[in-house]
């Protein structure tokens, strides 16, 4: 199986991930800023597919609309030249002082308007540079301190918020999606919708639920301890993985937006194999943009931004590899066999069953041997585990 990128895979990158200059809280950048131009042709020549950016990535803040729209043309200009998609675009309520109690959430109602007013232009830009997905990170809406933010009311403005977008987009017809990314915390101490589960629930509450998905990054999820496998699995299975952001993480703290696979490489494993083999008949579950919200590391020069965009894709690639390995080998198959995976997909109550039935059904219950019921039935979880780490680590083949 080929580990060069080509476009069909789908690969995209943020201008603002190998754009990043290195700036921390502790320190100025070590990188130069990149043009734009520059990125669409060297990702391009990568081999990926696509790319991605918040408003301000391309023109900076309080651009006039001359300087603005000059940027805009001549990242379409690359963009046809190159053949490189745009497929979303998101907005930066972030960077700007103004936003330091966030955008669609700040306790200051002007600050409210001005946001949704950048949203809404920025809407229009998505269109026109042919994105179909809108994300949306809301880093600064949220608050340190209980008594601040009126947790209730923000997420009631949040609604108001995301209900605007959705009407907008109809009325002015532009087939575009919107995904919300969680996240736990950084920059605020507590971030709203912090995670994937407080987001879907969220969703279910707008009037357009069906135009909202979700953007699930990878350690994002980790951040707040969870799994991110599981977590992707359960938005799939509820249609709303709208788009996805990898990268790499080690453990609960800061968001290190390491390289895809550089964190938790049995997650990273089983996500690509989910995102390839998890569809409901042994296919890809996933079928948008693979895309990397990753920052190069701040040690590294350009040549080092390149090599780790590829090393993202490479690693992608060679876990997909490894995944179709592990799904082919006998033993894997007798081992997921053995651990009833598959059983699992079979409804408990029977067809046309009625709660009846069941309750009239003896060996289920007065006939089922519950205590002696472990002896002898071990699911040989550990096998299967062991084996997917040695295809993972390439000793089977
Ligand atoms: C995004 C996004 C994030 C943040 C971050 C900005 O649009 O997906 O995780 O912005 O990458 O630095
Ligand atoms: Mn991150
Ligand atoms: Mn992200
Ligand atoms: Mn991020």
């Amino acid at each position: 199986m080929a580990t060069t990128p080509t476009p069909a895979d789908k690969f995209t990158f943020g201008l603002w991930t190998v754009g990043y200059n290195g700036a921390d809280p502790f320190g100025g950048p070590t990188r130069a800023p990149l043009d734009v131009v520059h990125v669409v042709e060297k990702l391009t020549e990568l081999g990926a597919y696509g790319l991605t950016l918040h408003d301000d990535d391309l023109f900076a803040f309080g651009s006039t609309d001359a300087e603005r729209r000059t940027q805009i043309d001549r990242l379409i200009a690359a963009k046809e030249s190159t053949g490189l998609q745009v497929p979303m675009i998101t907005t930066n309520l972030f960077s700007a002082p103004v936003f330091k109690d966030g955008g669609f959430t700040s306790n200051d109602r002007a600050v409210r308007r001005f946001a949704l007013r950048k949203v809404l232009r920025n809407l229009d830009l998505a269109a026109e540079l042919g994105a179909h997905t809108f994300v949306m990170w809301g880093g600064r809406e949220g608050a340190e301190y209980d008594s601040a933010k009126n947790v209730g009311a923000a997420i009631q403005r949040y609604r108001e918020a995301v209900n605007v977008l959705t009407q907008y987009v109809t009325e002015q017809g532009y087939g575009i999606r919107f995904a919300i990314e969680p996240k736990p915390n950084e920059p605020r101490g507590d971030i709203l919708l912090p995670t994937l589960g407080h987001a879907m629930a969220f969703i279910e509450t707008l009037d357009r639920p069906d135009l909202v998905g979700l953007n699930p990054e990878t350690g994002h999820e980790q951040m707040a301890g969870l799994n991110f496998t599981a977590g992707i699995a359960q938005a799939l299975e509820a249609g709303k993985l709208f788009h996805i952001d990898l990268n790499g993480q080690r453990g609960i703290k800061y968001d290190q937006d390491l390289v895809f696979g550089h964190g938790d490489l049995h997650n990273a494993f089983s996500l690509v194999d989910l995102l390839e083999n998890g569809g409901p008949n042994g296919g890809p579950a996933y079928d948008g943009p693979r895309h990397f919200d990753y920052k190069p590391s701040r040690t590294e020069d350009e040549t080092g931004v390149w090599e780790s965009a590829t090393a993202n894709m490479r690693t992608y690639l060679l876990l997909k590899e490894r995944a179709a390995a592990f799904r082919a080998d006998p033993e894997v198959q007798q081992a997921l066999a053995d651990a009833r995976v598959a059983e699992l997909s079979t409804p408990t109550l029977g067809e046309g069953e009625s709660i009846a039935d069941l309750l009239a059904d003896s060996s289920a219950y007065e006939g089922f041997d519950s205590g002696a019921y472990f002896d002898g039935h071990g699911f040989g979880f550990v096998r299967l585990q062991q084996l997917a780490t040695e295809h993972l680590m390439g000793a089977r083949g």
